[in-house]
């Protein structure tokens, strides 16, 4: 299986990516996780995404705060499908990450989580390796109907905690 990059700007994002981490390791997916920064260490942001491919990855996440230009430098150097989370901080509160991770230029593209937004970008490159695993993929499916399941237990038992 081709494993997930996880790239974050700063090792203060760690909490922030953490569920992503975990949602990987519950669906069994090999992934990475790097400290590279776009303006701190940029030859190492870029070298990474030069050689993700051939390296073995299949989809990549970066997380970066206030001037969070990690996912976008990362996408200028690989055809790999690329995936921001916009880390809340700073003094916009995140408002500012997600504004420079999601305002691509034509021709780049950066899918853009929520602020914060791990959990989602961790599915979302789990159902871009899924495209070509069907084990995957009936994971992903049973944990659409196991959530499902959860919501309509909270249904039946809403009226009872009023
Ligand atoms: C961004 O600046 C990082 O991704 C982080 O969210 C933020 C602050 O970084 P540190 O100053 O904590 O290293 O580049």
């Amino acid at each position: 299986m081709k494993k997930v990059g996880i790239v974050m700007g700063s090792d203060s994002d760690l909490p922030i990516i953490q569920k992503g981490v975990d949602m990987l390791r519950a669906l069994d997916i090999p992934f990475e996780v790097h400290v590279y920064s776009a303006h701190r260490t940029p030859v190492e942001a870029r070298d990474f995404a030069l050689n993700a491919r051939e390296n073995g990855f299949g989809a990549l996440i970066c997380a970066a705060g206030m001037a969070a230009h990690l996912a976008g430098a990362i996408a200028a150097n690989t055809t790999l499908p690329v995936i921001g989370i916009p880390c809340k901080g700073g003094m916009m509160d995140g408002l500012d990450a997600l504004l420079a991770t999601v305002q691509m230029p034509t021709g780049i593209p950066v899918a853009t989580v929520a602020i914060n937004g791990a959990a989602n970008a961790a599915l979302l490159a789990a159902q871009i390796i899924a495209v070509e695993d069907a084990e995957l993929a009936r994971k992903l499916d049973d944990k659409r109907k196991a959530d499902a399941a959860a919501v309509l237990a909270k249904d039946a038992g809403i009226l009872e905690r009023l």
